[in-house]
């Protein structure tokens, strides 16, 4: 049997497709995420990736340079019932702390059922004998026990890259079995934070009745425990991160610093710019920041006349319902603070519903005095530790939720309570107001705690405790 030592699986493929003028079709690695943090995995050995390309009923095969690809087609209908109903429709909220509520339905759970197993199949064809697997997020978390059925020889790991709920909230699943039973077939489980862990290893035991342990395993502390049958599962947590030096570089960049400059001129040169970059998601609190805002020019604390705040908002799964219901909601708060408190040359809001492409992002970073990152719940929040990294010059301040993991590493930011008027307001008016030197401290130790601990350490500890793990 041949195959990779090294497989990853995720829902999607690290590929972005080109169609030439001439109909030719070529493919490239798609930069940033996922692919960036195993780079230097992929480099040090022959690896596949298994994933969907993002296109429905395609029977597209991509090659590129350096990673064997494996391309799990789906069908309309399944990215209807498994991506966008049960991965984003049941999961996603239900995961996030039910800010929507989560529709539990058996037609998309079967398809869910039968997309793992077509993603199962196809590691179990890209590994060789005594593979590395590592599975990523919601989507997949069937895949580890239906892999091992396929594969007893392989290691398994699985990583989740957003919350892991507590049993008052994860017992709402039909399939709350199925799903914890399915992570177990992996050998190691990892999330961010040690909540996440935690929350696994009660459910293990409460759902499953099965003696879960937290406590240390081998030097991690941070771990814990599952017996399997006649094998044992461990849990830990490993907060992800970005590669750090490389956006750093990036941003220091003449290009990026002089686009900046730029920015702020074509703004009109305001005495404070606010920035929010985000997927339009209805976890990430861009309506909490709007409504501070607001309050804040109400009540005078800010003054709309040399504020502006820029949202940058990528569409993000624009079919399923709640998604297309808070893009009204954005684009209506939106209209009617700048309808309120602007003058038709100058809005206090720009907001952007496109991507913008990654030197333009990392020229706002630089641009901004103050980046909001105010999530009802997130996992971790990687734009907070990209702008922290592109703050070469110690200028700007952070605005970060308390939940969102990254503010469990990044304690010396304006952090505030999303749900909390008072919390948040003060967050955001003390870190414009603050002085230079304050600011400064902080950003000194924001910045340090993101440029020694970047992604190929969170990839590397994974690995590393993966492979300790015996089977
Ligand atoms: C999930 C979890 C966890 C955004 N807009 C543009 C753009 N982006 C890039 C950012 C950043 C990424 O997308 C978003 O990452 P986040 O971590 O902030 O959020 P999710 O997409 O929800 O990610 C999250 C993460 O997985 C990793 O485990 O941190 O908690 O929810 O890299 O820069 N990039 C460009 N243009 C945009 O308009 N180029």
């Amino acid at each position: 049997m041949a195959g990779s030592q090294f497989v990853v699986v995720a829902n999607r493929l690290p590929v972005n497709k080109q169609v030439a003028p001439d109909g030719t079709v070529s493919w490239t690695r798609a930069p940033g995420g996922l692919v960036t943090a195993l780079a230097p995995v992929f480099d040090r050995q022959p690896g596949a990736w298994v994933g969907w390309t993002g296109s429905p009923d395609c029977a597209d095969d991509p090659q590129v340079d350096g990673i064997d690809i494996h391309a799990v087609p789906l069908s309309a209908a399944e990215v209807e019932d498994y991506y966008e109903g049960f991965s984003n429709a049941t999961l996603w909220p239900l995961y996030h702390d039910v800010l929507v509520k989560p529709a539990y339905r058996h037609d998309w759970w079967d398809a869910y059922v039968s997309v793992n197993r077509r993603f199962a199949e196809a590691a179990a064809e890209a590994a060789a004998p005594g593979a590395l697997v590592w599975v990523q997020d919601y989507q997949l978390q069937l895949v580890p026990a239906m892999l091992r059925e396929l594969r007893p020889d392989v290691k398994i790991g699985f990583f989740l890259h957003i919350p892991f709920p507590p049993y008052e909230l994860f017992s709402q699943l039909p399939w709350r079995r199925e799903i914890l039973e399915g992570l177990l077939g992996a050998d190691l489980v990892g999330f961010h934070l040690p909540g996440g862990a935690q929350n696994f290893l009660a459910l293990c035991r409460r759902i499953l009745g099965v003696d879960a342990s937290t406590g240390p395993v081998g030097v991690r502390e941070d771990f814990g425990t599952v017996p399997v049958g006649d094998r044992i599962a461990a849990a830990g947590c490993f907060p992800i991160s970005i590669d750090s030096a490389g956006v750093a570089g990036q941003a220091a960049g003449e290009d990026v610093q002089r686009r900046a400059v730029a920015i702020r001129e074509s703004l009109g040169n305001p005495r404070t710019l606010l920035l929010g970059v985000d997927r339009l998601d209805y976890t990430k609190g861009i309506d909490v920041r709007l409504a501070s805002l607001e309050r804040l020019f109400a009540t005078g604390r800010l003054d709309p006349a040399d504020t502006v705040f820029v949202q940058l908002a990528s569409p993000s799964r624009e079919n399923v319902d709640s998604y297309a219901a808070l893009r009204d909601e954005v684009e209506r708060t939106v209209a009617h603070i700048n309808g309120t408190y602007g003058t038709v040359d100058a809005p206090p809001v720009r907001y952007l519903l496109q991507p913008v492409p990654r030197d333009e992002l990392l020229a706002y970073f630089v641009a901004a005095d103050v980046t909001l990152v105010t999530p009802l719940r997130d996992g971790m929040n990687l734009v907070t530790k990209e702008y922290l990294a592109a703050r070469h010059d110690l200028g700007g301040a952070l605005v970060l939720s308390e939940f969102t993991g990254a503010s469990m590493e990044l304690g010396e930011a304006y952090l505030m309570n999303p749900y909390d008027e008072v919390s948040t307001d003060d967050a955001v008016v003390a870190a414009v107001t603050d002085d230079d030197a304050e600011r400064r401290r902080r950003m000194t130790a924001l910045r340090e705690q993101v440029m020694t601990h970047d992604v190929d350490l969170w990839a590397q500890s994974f690995l590393t405790a993966l492979q300790q793990q015996s089977s």
